[in-house]
């Protein structure tokens, strides 16, 4: 028979080691327009982490990319959806490039990221839509909102490289960064 409490026990062991890391946290300073949907992320995690089963969703929405930036997962499937009354295409001129057509909506094109890196969004019908997939490595990532803060839990101590990326930045700026177990590690950014 099995004894449910130290079966429980045993289970939130489990969720403590894999929850074991330091806190990587800070701002970006800038003007508003640079520190808003940027993306602050460790570059490179000695681990393989497989991608969600879930599929990330890029909508059109109102003439929009939304989100405006998705980060995902190295592996990741992409949803791309139209919510709007007209067609929408979407290509993209980044790295290996793709063209994933024109559809209306309702109807869905999915894509498979497999290789690491930022792939702008462009819609060939409405030349103003611009979005961003960004591609990484490892799960330790952070899309920042209007105040510019940023924090990626969980971190495997180690030392790495910390990039950061936003669209207006002519250069993905990056500094090393070393994390201890159940410490906050501060990093600050000047866009
Ligand atoms: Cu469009």
């Amino acid at each position: 028979m099995i004894n449910l409490k130290c079966f429980a026990i045993a289970i939130g062991f489990i969720i403590m080691q894999a929850m074991a890391g330091g806190v990587v946290k800070g701002t970006i300073h800038g003007s508003p327009k640079k520190i808003v949907n940027a993306l602050i992320y460790i570059e490179e995690v000695n681990q393989t982490f497989a991608p969600p089963a879930k599929h990330a969703e890029l909508d059109q929405k109102n003439l929009l990319f939304q989100p405006h930036v998705l980060p995902v997962l190295k592996g990741t499937v992409v949803d791309f959806l139209n919510g709007d009354n007209v067609r929408h295409n979407v290509f993209s001129p980044s790295l290996e490039k793709y063209n994933l057509g024109t559809w209306p909506t309702g109807e869905i094109k999915s894509r498979t990221f497999d290789k690491t890196g930022v792939y702008v969004q462009l819609c060939n019908v409405h030349a103003e839509m611009e979005g961003y997939v960004v591609v990484l490595q490892n799960p330790f990532f952070c899309l920042t909102k209007k105040d510019g803060l940023f924090e990626i839990k969980d971190v495997p101590p180690g030392t790495y490289v910390l990039k950061a990326w936003q669209e207006k930045l002519k250069k993905i700026q990056e500094q090393k960064i070393a994390v201890t177990d159940k410490e906050e590690t501060n990093v600050n950014f000047t866009f």
